[in-house]
Formats: structure tokens, sequence, C-alpha cells
């Protein structure tokens, strides 16, 4: 799969960009096993954000390390073409993938945040590939995005993403995003409304984003974001995220390869 020009151009004006039937049927059936297996036996770093009787919020990490059905996506779809056009590196390491499911029912938004302060790094090539497993709608759970905000040189303080409480050990940084949900018409808000599975919605980590509840009676939103580090990203430790001893031998704005964060394609 070859990324145009315009597409990666469209990624680093407005910080995100949509890909229509990218991953084929098998491909997505491969996450939906993992997924299901992820939910029925959930690993260290499950978590679980709705309330008792209100659907499932339910979220998890770096499930190819111990569920392989993940490991063949990564392996056999074009998600390593897709993020390496984009953002045309000459490398990449892979550092996260994020499952999250709002089964129908589930109240909790996702809250408006961007992903880059939850992360140890640094750099503008970090890109997370949100890949829905349902078709998704306003009421299931659609994301939307600030279009441009990650040009804004602001980083907001983190914030609970399910729960919508601000992470008071992180640092105050630019201070809380923005009430974005009490003033929609200050900002150019951009809402994917009609995804399907197959499609994929690039955004880059400092893009302020946000999904909304599932409010339905049946339709499932399973998504995962794949997450990838291209050739500027170096390591930014930061006090509130306890990553040792996954990170050991890395030195502060130093590279970021190691067993955490491994280096998955590189340009020969
Ligand atoms: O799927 C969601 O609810 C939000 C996704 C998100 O915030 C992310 O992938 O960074």
């Amino acid at each position: 799969m070859v990324v145009s020009t315009d597409l990666a151009q469209a990624w680093l004006d407005d910080g995100f960009v949509l890909i229509r039937g990218v991953f084929p049927e098998e491909m997505i059936n491969l996450l939906r096993l993992g997924t299901k297996k992820a939910m029925e036996d959930p690993g260290p770093t499950a978590k679980e954000y709705a309330e008792e009787g209100k659907g499932r919020f339910f979220t998890d990490h770096h499930m190819r390390k111990r569920i392989p059905e993940f490991n063949d996506f990564l392996s056999n779809s074009s998600v390593k073409d897709i993020a390496a056009g984009l953002m045309n590196t000459k490398k990449l390491n892979l550092f996260d993938e994020h499952l999250l499911v709002k089964e129908p029912g589930t109240e909790n938004p996702t809250y408006w945040h961007q992903d880059l302060p939850y992360y140890e790094l640094s750099g503008s090539q970090i890109i997370s590939l949100w890949i829905p497993m349902d078709p998704t709608s306003a009421e299931s759970g659609a994301i939307s995005f600030i279009r441009n905000s990650h040009n804004w040189g602001k980083i907001y303080q983190p914030i609970r993403i399910g729960l919508g409480d601000l992470v008071k050990e992180a640092e105050y940084f630019d201070g809380p995003a923005p009430d974005i949900e009490n003033e929609p018409e200050k900002y150019d808000i951009v809402t994917f409304d009609n995804l399907e599975p197959g499609d994929c919605l690039a955004f880059q980590a400092a893009v302020l984003h946000h999904a909304s509840p599932n409010i339905t009676k049946s339709e499932r939103r399973r998504a995962i974001s794949i997450r990838f580090a291209g050739d500027d990203v170096t390591w930014q430790p930061r006090s509130y995220i306890p990553s040792v001893p996954d990170t050991p031998d890395l030195v502060p704005g130093g590279p970021i390869d190691c067993e955490q964060y491994p280096l998955v394609w590189s340009k020969d």
C-alpha cells in the first residue's frame, strides 16, 4: 500500500486523516478474535471504566505480548506501511496497541485529550492508527478531532480518559484542555460518524480528540489504536509514568529502541 502525498500532507496539516477500506475482512477478524480473548481473560494492564450495569468501557495495552492475533495483524496487514508513508519516516518503532471497547449502553465519553503527555516520547512523528472493528456512528462512539490543534504549541494536562478527572500527579503543562464540550462553536471540530470495519483513522499525538458514549442498545464499538514512532522521536521520561523496568537502558533525549519500543520497520 502506497500512501499518497496528499494524504501525508493532510496528516501534517490537520493532524488526522481517514483512509477508507484498507484492511480486508480477514485482518479485522484477527482483531476481533484477539479482542474477544483480551476481554474474556483481561491482562494486568486492562481497565474497566463504566459503572456497574451501564455498559462496559474496556481498555487494554500491549496485547501483542500475550495474544497472537494482534501480532498476526501487525505482521500481515498494511498497518506499518500506512504509518511509515504518512509520517515519511525511515524507521518505525511500535510503542503501543491500545484496545478501546465501548459496549452498548456505555455512558462514558472518552474525554477531550491529547495522547502526547501519556507517552514517554518527544517528537512530531508519533502516530495512532485507530481501527474500528464495528460500524461506528455518532450514537455508538464516534471519534472527533480539532483540526490543526497539534500545531497550537500546547500540551494539556492529562485526564483519565474514561472518567474525566485530571491526573493530579502529572505535570500541569499548559493547564487543563479547554472546555470544548461547552463551547464547540469556538473550534474546528471534525467528527467521523460513519466509519466501517476496514477503515483507518490516523492521527498525530498532539491533536485534541474525543469519542462519544455508546448510547445504542445493541451496537458494539470495538476499536484499537496502534501506535508508532518515527525518525525524530526521542525518549522523554515522565515522573508520573511508571516505565522502569521496561525501558532500563534509555537515555533522556536519546533513541527509543528497546524491548518495550521495538524497531518494527525500516526503509532499506
Ligand atoms: O476510542 C476511543 O474511545 C478514544 C480513542 C483515543 O482516545 C485514542 O486512540 O487515543
